[in-house]
């Protein structure tokens, strides 16, 4: 995969906190971690744990970065998490149509805000396919 290639048709990249929450319905125990997350084309990636991929090696290729979570946004929703959901601030909730559930926070208002909004731009997308 050629990764440069692929910039061009980018919406967003970036590092955030994310715990995956549900899985098909199942409640999971949280587990934040941070994660480069990269959206492109109606689908959202979290790649593995930021600090564990420094503590390999950060020279390795795009090929040896290994992914997390795959989303598919088509009929998601996103939306600012209630309160209950987590002490964190700045908290996004994604659901997935299949009963996933995510949380994903970032201290910066702006780049979660930013993050929201590229999230609901890309739904809405898919929704008006
Ligand atoms: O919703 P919870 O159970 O209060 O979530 C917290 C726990 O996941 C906690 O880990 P333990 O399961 O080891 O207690 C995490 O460290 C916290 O970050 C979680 O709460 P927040 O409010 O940070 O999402």
């Amino acid at each position: 995969q050629n990764y440069g290639a692929s910039m061009g048709n980018l919406e967003k990249v970036g590092i955030v906190n994310k715990t995956k929450v549900a899985d098909n319905g199942k409640r999971l125990r949280k587990n934040w971690s941070s994660s480069w997350t990269v959206l492109h084309g109606g689908v959202l990636t979290f790649y593995k744990d930021t600090k564990s991929q420094q503590s390999g090696s950060l020279k390795s290729a795009p090929s040896q970065i290994q992914t997390e979570y795959t989303v598919d946004l088509r009929r998601a929703t996103i939306c600012w998490a209630p309160r209950e959901k987590s002490s964190k601030k700045n908290v996004l909730e994604l659901k997935t149509r299949n009963g996933s559930e995510y949380l994903i926070q970032y201290d910066s208002e702006s780049i979660i805000g930013d993050w929201h909004k590229a999230l609901l731009e890309s739904i809405r997308q898919l929704n008006a396919e």
